[in-house]
């Protein structure tokens, strides 16, 4: 076959943030843009030549042009292997999963996961690394490094792939495989949990649930699994096809956008259990009759709670949470007597603490959490576990979050964004946090008396790298916690995010309401930061 090379010239905003590369269509559509950052992953691995890759993307606006171009590229710089989601389809924890089958040298993610899709909407790319999970920082600093520089890339000159039939087949000695996109991971799930006892609670109507795919890639995945194999009735899953442009809604499981979905739950009628995953299949929010579970609380329930679900019953070697997430799973592990960490926000930060061992289950404030069966966070995976953990304890998830806290009270928990915010502002406003920082020790406001102030930096226990500037934060002697942190996956101005935190033992604490409970440090955000006195906004774009 004819490879060709194709000059071009470097585009200099191709940084990858927090979860790669996301832009705007327009952006990706530029002469060469993607095929420019393509090439720079590849010139950043040791040697592709013989290797595998899988491909799939979240099916939004533009996902099977850019894969095209990708299999061009791919099979030039010497892939032998592309295993290949039908219909251009896998969820990010699916990528993770085949990367890990089928031992591939790695994966790309095509999707900017909860941002919203169509053509004036946003794009996105990741590469995965073969352990499945998400390039470290080493290898997306070096992918930037070399997208300044790229003067050329490499083009394979064959036909257009059929994506949409299950098919192996060779173009000269490179296999292409097109896989169902779902197979491999709802087998990876049965392994994971107790389906029989699932199926039987939702059989029996102990369970009764609805899912929101939100259009986007869980909706196939969930139907196998809830409707099909689980035995949930016909229309428990909804949102459940795939649209380019997620039906013009904005793909992200929270009460903000999952509205339909919080609107049942909190009126009379609602199912025992409902959730909600976004673009790219690996965010999940959890939701009872009349209660949301926070992702914070999510993680710690089901750290307390491991011992009830096949995969962990034999116990788990450690939890990881991200540094704005609450801390009520440090509670859980110091009960259980397991370590624990803190990394800063990003899956990729896990991937080491995973890979060793030293944690079986982490997650994130950002309604992410998974477990050491794949490198990524994983919706679905969040899901069955509550369904099984349900099944298991006969219990409503009322239930189960109100005897949780009971046990180790409760971290009241909430986070304010503050969107496309003009981004030299949002760099002032940090400019100022930092001079603010070394004046804090030892302040006391109200009922908060500062007991650190800093800016969080972790340092890798596994490969001891440093990652710095990961957020300020600011702690007080009650365990209340206040957290700044700038946004990696906006496309828009800059995104403050505000996470706000209080740890309360009181046997009513379940009848707080968050914004109320957190009123007092809500106000100390502000005198803080000044961000609505500094943007003249007077709230959040977001409360989650
Ligand atoms: C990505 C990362 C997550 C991170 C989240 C929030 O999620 O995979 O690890 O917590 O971004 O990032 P930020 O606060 O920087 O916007 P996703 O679901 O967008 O891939």
């Amino acid at each position: 076959m004819n490879i060709k090379t194709i000059t071009s010239t470097p585009y200099n905003d191709q940084k990858p943030g927090t979860s790669g590369l996301r832009k705007k269509v327009a952006i990706f559509k530029k002469p060469h843009y993607l095929a420019n950052f393509v090439q720079s992953v590849f010139d950043s691995l040791d040697n592709c030549h013989g290797k595998s890759l899988v491909l799939g993307g979240d099916g939004r606006y533009y996902n099977r042009d850019a894969l095209q171009i990708i299999i061009k590229i791919a099979i030039a710089n010497g892939f032998k292997e592309l295993i290949i989601g039908q219909g251009g389809l896998l969820s990010t924890p699916a990528v993770s999963h085949l990367i890990r089958l089928n031992k591939a040298y790695g994966g790309l993610v095509l999707s900017a996961s909860h941002n919203p899709g169509g053509e004036t909407e946003d794009f996105g790319i990741k590469y995965n690394i073969d352990n499945g999970g998400p390039a470290p920082e080493k290898l997306t600093d070096a992918i930037f490094n070399r997208s300044l520089e790229i003067t050329n890339y490499k083009l394979a000159e064959i036909e257009t792939i059929d994506l949409d039939t299950q098919a192996q087949f060779k173009i000269e000695d490179v296999n292409i495989r097109i896989v169902d996109s779902v197979t491999d991971y709802a087998q990876l799930m049965t392994n994971l949990f107790d389906f029989e006892l699932i199926k039987h609670a939702i059989n029996s109507g102990t369970i009764t649930l609805c899912f929101d795919a939100m259009h986007a890639i869980t909706g196939p995945y969930a139907k196998r699994i809830f409707e099909q194999m689980l035995g949930a009735s016909e229309g428990s899953v909804i949102n459940g096809i795939p649209l380019e442009d997620f039906g013009g809604g904005h793909p992200d499981p929270n009460l903000v956008h999952a509205k339909e979905l919080a609107t049942l739950m909190f009126n009379d009628g609602a199912p025992v259990f409902a959730a909600a995953s976004d673009g790219d299949g690996d965010r999940n929010m959890i939701l009872g009759d009349n209660i949301f579970v926070t992702p914070s609380d999510s993680l710690a329930i089901m750290a307390a709670n491991a011992q009830h679900i096949p995969a962990y019953a034999d116990g788990i070697s450690g939890v990881a949470r991200s540094m704005p997430t609450s801390q009520a799973v440090d509670r859980v592990a110091k009960a259980y007597n397991l370590p624990c960490f803190e990394t800063p926000t990003g899956w990729k930060f896990f991937g080491n603490l995973l890979d060793s061992d030293k944690i079986t289950l982490c997650g994130e404030e950002s309604f992410g959490s998974s477990s050491n069966h794949v490198r990524e966070k994983d919706g679905l995976w969040a899901v069955l576990f509550w369904l099984n953990l349900i099944a298991k304890r006969k219990q409503s998830v009322m239930e189960i979050v109100h005897e949780h806290w009971k046990e180790f009270g409760r971290d009241i928990y909430s986070r304010h964004d503050y969107e496309a915010v003009d981004s030299e502002i949002a760099n002032k406003i940090f400019d100022h946090l930092r001079e603010l920082l070394p004046t804090l020790s030892d302040k006391i406001f109200g009922d908060y008396v500062v007991s650190y102030a800093d800016e969080f930096s972790y340092k890798d226990p596994v490969d001891q790298s440093i990652s710095e500037q990961q957020g300020i934060r600011i702690g007080f002697e009650n365990g209340s916690r206040i957290v700044f942190r700038l946004s990696g996956t906006g496309t828009v101005g800059a995104t403050l995010r505000i996470y706000l935190e209080k740890f309360s033992k009181d046997s009513n604490a379940h009848q707080q309401e968050p914004q109320q409970a957190l009123a007092d440090l809500i106000d100390l955000a502000e005198q803080f930061c000044e961000i609505k006195q500094r943007t003249g906004r007077t709230e959040a774009t977001v409360i989650t």
